[in-house]
């Protein structure tokens, strides 16, 4: 920032800020092909322009459903530019997912591809005015804008409804304004040594946190590099490493579990680069030591959610801690609180993680009821995982208060995958669990109740394919006389875990 000149108020305007400044410089390399800053400005601006000529007014939901490709982010740039709103959606969605998201957060247009446009079909979704598929059908539609509205987002506009799952079953859309991705960023590149002079090999899907924003709104708001891949695949991202001219990765465990694995079979070591990451999901020790071993570097693991984005680090300098989280980002805090007290623990102690600072976003899109239990009159957010603090302060998460399976870094609410299953043909009962696996860290398996004899496991995932997102679907179905439940009539989910940690094989 030059001397006087305030700080851009949104990703957006920070992407535009460098653009001017250094037109020439790298944004994106994908598929070999480079594209500066210049010419990324130019079609995010196209997509600005294409969508106010179109009628999209300020605050109105703009859905991105498409694979990894610099369109997406220049769709989201240009959706910001127009004064809307983005929705992100996963591009494993089935129809009942995408019925819920795209009806609950009112989406007026969808930027979708070949390969995702036949289950938007699917989905029949009423209120979606138009859908626009990359190619040609886009082509002319970005021929149709004028001019951009040279005005940029405000601080306090909502930028973003990134939907992530309730305990009730159904996902609520987070509401993210620009000052809460603006204040996330700056908090990321400022703990990370974060540059314009940085390359970061980006193959992490789009439609999340990890990869929009931490990877990519890192990169535009120093106005650095990705090489962005079209989706993670261990051999091609080891190939990267070894070419030696990407400076930082980030991915979740079980990219590094996968990368180990590559490392294994190859003779050449990648160089070391500036800087591993990983998040989403517990990294373990091991690959944590097994890394270090391998490519002969301390992976800096670090602790996020879609309301929060960032909220705990290990050091840049300094040790980086393995099976702990480290500290809060610059400018934001965090405790420990006791779950039923509400009242904060003694270092040491157990008990719920509450964040607080700028980075946290304001609620739940229409749902003031789940916002409202979410914070307190202090502001505190309650995160729903569990975990202590050292005398250090280095934290821990040490497990989850609220009912959640993450595999392979994707959330998976039981809830959800209950209910669809309770609709299956021949299903008594329910009730979905996530035990302990090498490669996804954890695994949906469900524990069925059976009315029909005949019912097969593959009957159970086969039904549920229709309707939910394929990482969602029980990788094991085991049929059981009854389910363990208290008085109440409860079920007890520690009795059926238990109960299936020793599967049948
Ligand atoms: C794919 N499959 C999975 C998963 N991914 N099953 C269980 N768990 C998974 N994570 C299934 C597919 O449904 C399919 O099965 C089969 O595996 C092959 O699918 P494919 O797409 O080829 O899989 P992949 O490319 O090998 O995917 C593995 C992956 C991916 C690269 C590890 O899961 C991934 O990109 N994970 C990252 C998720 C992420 O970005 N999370 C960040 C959330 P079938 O054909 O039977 O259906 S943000 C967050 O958590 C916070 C903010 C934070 O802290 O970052
Ligand atoms: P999401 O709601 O998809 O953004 O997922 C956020 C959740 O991922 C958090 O609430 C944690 O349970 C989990 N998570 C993220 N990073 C880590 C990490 N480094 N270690 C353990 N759990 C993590």
């Amino acid at each position: 920032m030059n001397a006087g000149e305030s700080g851009p108020a949104s990703i957006a305007e920070a992407f535009v800020r460098n653009a001017q400044r250094a037109p020439e410089r790298l944004c994106l390399r994908f598929e070999g092909e480079e594209i500066s800053y210049h010419r990324m400005r130019g079609r995010a601006e196209n997509f600005g322009a294409a969508l106010a000529a179109w009628g999209l007014r300020a605050g109105e939901r703009v859905a991105l459903f498409l694979g990894n490709h610099p369109d997406l982010l220049a769709a989201y740039l240009g959706t910001h530019l127009a004064g809307g709103v983005v929705v992100p959606v996963n591009t494993q969605y089935r129809r009942g997912e995408l019925g819920h998201i795209f009806g609950d957060s009112g989406v007026r247009l969808c930027l979708t591809d070949e390969e995702r446009k036949p289950e938007l079909d699917r989905a029949e979704l009423p209120e979606l005015e138009s859908v626009i598929q990359t190619g040609p059908e886009l082509e002319d539609f970005l021929g149709s804008g004028g001019a951009v509205s040279a005005e940029m987002p405000r601080g306090e506009d909502l930028a973003v409804i990134a939907y992530t799952s309730g305990t009730t079953g159904r996902s609520k859309g987070a509401m993210l304004l620009h000052s809460n991705l603006v204040a996330n960023a700056e908090a990321v590149c400022t703990a990370w040594h974060w540059t314009a002079e940085d390359i970061l090999l980006l193959a992490l899907p789009l439609f999340h946190t990890h990869g929009l924003m931490v990877g990519a709104h890192g990169t535009f708001y120093t106005g650095a590099s990705a090489e962005l891949h079209r989706r993670f695949d261990a051999a091609r991202v080891y190939d990267a490493l070894l070419d030696g001219r990407v400076t930082m990765f980030f991915g979740v465990p079980t990219m590094y579990t996968r990368l180990l694995r590559e490392a294994a079979g190859r003779g050449e070591r990648p160089r070391p680069i500036r800087l591993y990451v990983s998040g989403s999901a517990p990294l373990s020790p091991q690959a944590f030591d097994e890394f270090e071993r391998r490519f002969g570097e301390r992976i800096l693991e670090r602790y996020g959610m879609t309301e929060t984005i960032m909220n705990l680090t290990n050091p840049y300098e300094g040790e980086r801690r393995p099976g702990t989280v480290g500290r809060p980002f610059p400018g934001q805090e965090a405790r420990v609180v006791d779950v039923k007290t509400r009242e904060p623990l003694p270092d040491g102690e157990i008990g719920e993680i509450e964040v607080r600072g700028p980075h946290v976003f304001p609620g739940y899109w229409r749902r003031p009821d789940a916002t409202e239990e979410s914070f307190d009159e202090d502001d505190w957010f309650a995160t729903g995982d569990l975990g202590c603090v050292g005398e250090d302060g280095y934290f821990t998460i040490s497990g989850r208060a609220k009912e959640l399976i993450i595999s392979g870094g994707y959330n998976v609410y039981p809830r959800e995958v209950e209910e669809v299953i309770e609709g299956c043909p021949g299903v008594s009962e329910v009730a979905v669990v996530g035990l302990p696996d090498p490669e996804f860290g954890e695994r949906v398996v469900a524990a069925v109740v059976r009315e029909d004899p005949d019912l097969t496991a593959e009957k159970v995932t086969g039904f549920c394919r229709e309707d939910l997102a394929g990482y969602k679907k029980p990788r094991q179905v085991v049929f059981v006389e009854e389910l363990p439940r208290n008085a109440l009539g409860k079920v007890l989910k520690h009795k059926v875990r238990e109960e299936l940690s020793e599967p049948e094989e």
